[in-house]
């Protein structure tokens, strides 16, 4: 099958969302006229004064930041999901609504402004997948709050606001589209076979190899089979658990491994602070148990070509389905022969 896949125009099944992907590896060689993004190669400092992330300093609605020395947690003071309201819910004829009420914040990842992941040491990352466990497991807890979205927008090409490494967490009271499509085909899965879909897929892709990026005791890091953007990957714990609520010391310094290992390599790709949205899809906080939700953090990064060349999901993207012409396994092998050491030292 490999030859085929890697010769012809085909399409790939995604088992988490039941939707498909357009692979066209004959067209890797078509030349580029098009956008050409500016590089931005900025020298941070460790502290900036009109930051709105930083130590110390005043947020845009005049709160004053803690002179905080890990991570940090804040209610978002434009929060696109509203605690407060009154419940309502409207149907009239072919318009329907309802309120939606729940919570974000933002969660700082370093009080250093210059830092990203992958510049960061491993106790320091540690303790951000810390923060991304207890907010899960504070905001779940919530009676209202079924689903807690976890995710980061970092670069400026995928709209992030500012270079403070920073994440978002949404608590709210449904379930979002993405996590409804992944929940269905997991439950569908685990009712025919008692057994987790994710964790089976991940159990082909070990015994394969050609996808796998990174392996440790408890983690793996594999582009998706059925991968989307250029250089998409997948990190999942090996065997299925529904949430991050469960993790010991051991499997978050594995996480943090795995993250530091492929955020390293993202960097190294083009060279250039690797722009991307990542978000971590655990089970529903809706009271029950979800045995078959096995959690996963997927990133989804533009870059297509270089570090100004993205690709964009666009044309026939928009009207018919995600289209590729890198193969993941391309992508793979790519990702794999980069260097550990971070190129900037
Ligand atoms: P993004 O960079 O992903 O946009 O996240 C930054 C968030 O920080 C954004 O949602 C919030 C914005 O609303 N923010 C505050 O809550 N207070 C501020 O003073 C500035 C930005």
């Amino acid at each position: 099958m490999k030859d085929l896949y890697s010769e012809y125009s085909h399409r790939r099944y995604n088992i988490l969302t039941g939707e498909w992907v357009q692979v066209s590896p004959h067209r890797t060689k078509r030349p580029w006229q098009g956008k050409v993004e500016d590089v931005l190669q900025v020298q941070r400092p460790e502290y900036d004064p009109n930051c709105y992330l930083c130590p110390g300093n005043t947020r845009a609605n005049g709160e004053v930041n803690p002179q905080y020395t890990s991570t940090f947690a804040f209610q978002n003071d434009f929060a696109a999901i509203q605690e407060d309201l009154e419940p309502f819910q409207v149907e009239d004829g072919f318009l329907r609504g309802k309120s939606e009420r729940g919570i974000c914040r933002v969660l700082c990842f370093s009080p250093r402004h210059d830092l990203t992941l992958p510049r960061m040491s491993l106790l320091e990352i540690e303790a951000v997948v810390r923060l991304w466990k207890e907010q899960y497991a504070e905001l779940g807890a919530i009676p209202y709050v079924n689903h807690v979205q976890i995710f980061e927008n970092k670069g400026e090409i995928m709209g992030c606001s500012n270079p403070h490494p920073h994440g978002q967490v949404w608590a709210q009271e449904s379930i979002p589209v993405e996590s409804h499509k992944k929940g269905t085909q997991q439950l569908a899965y685990f009712q025919k076979k008692e057994s987790s879909l994710l964790q089976d897929y991940l159990q082909q892709e070990l015994g394969l190899g050609e996808r796998i990026l990174f392996e440790n005791e408890h983690f793996v890091v594999v582009v998706p089979f059925w991968a989307v953007w250029p250089f998409e990957t997948m990190l999942a714990p090996k065997q299925s658990v529904p949430n991050l609520k469960s993790l010991n010391q051991i499997q978050i310094t594995a996480f943090a491994e795995a993250l530091q290992w492929l955020t390293i390599r993202y960097d190294n790709l083009f060279e250039t602070s690797f722009p991307y949205s990542t978000g971590i899809h655990q089970a529903p906080t809706d009271g029950q148990e979800h045995p078959e939700w096995h959690w996963h953090m997927s990133f989804y990064p533009p870059l297509l070509r270089s570090a100004t060349v993205k690709k964009f999901m666009v044309g026939y993207e928009m009207f018919a389905n995600p289209q590729r012409d890198i193969t993941p396994e391309q992508a793979a092998g790519r990702l794999r022969s980069l260097s550990g050491v971070h190129y900037l030292g």
